[in-house]
């Protein structure tokens, strides 16, 4: 009777583990090109942000990562209008940090770097569109390790049930 407990109680686990990716959202990241502050190079090969046009689907958190030694911000709309910082702006990120922002509405959104304003971006959320950039790869967070520690445990506790039903019944 133990033994079909613990089978149902595994079965339980591994339908709960297998449904995990449902909850977690895609997360993609851009990088923030080192050397960005001095201008020129990123702009003329349109990677200060990069990748500097990335399409996603909605409900997909961008994560932008600081790989520059100097502070850059992530503010949303364009240098030369008003009312920019208003979707997001991540205000200074040092070097070696992230940003994440979560897009929820299908839209274009530009961004730019408040300090250094020659830096463009543009997150493009569509539902056509599949999650793709041509440098990242889109990763689901948290599911591997959590299908190896599920996999880990029933394997375990159906090994230990087993050889207790073998040692106490047979
Ligand atoms: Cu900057």
């Amino acid at each position: 009777m133990k033994l079909e407990l613990a089978l149902v109680f595994l079965a339980i686990i591994t339908v709960v583990a297998n449904s995990l990716p449902a909850f977690a959202e895609p997360i993609i990241s851009v990088n923030i090109t080192g050397g960005s502050e001095a201008g020129q190079s990123c702009v003329s090969e349109n990677n200060c942000y990069n990748p500097d046009v990335t399409t996603i689907q909605p409900k997909t958190m961008v994560v932008w990562t600081n790989m520059d030694s100097t502070t850059h911000t992530v503010t949303s709309g364009e240098p030369s209008k008003n009312g920019t910082g208003t979707v997001f702006d991540s205000d200074q990120i040092a070097p070696a940090a992230t940003y994440s922002f979560m897009f929820m509405s299908p839209g274009t959104y530009d961004y730019f770097c408040s300090i250094h304003p020659w830096m463009t971006g543009q997150i493009i959320v569509s539902t056509t569109a599949s999650t793709s950039s041509p440098n990242n790869s889109v990763t689901t967070p948290e599911f591997g390790p959590v299908v190896t520690l599920v996999f880990s445990i029933s394997f375990f506790a159906t090994a230990f049930l087993v050889r207790n039903r073998l040692r106490f019944r047979f």
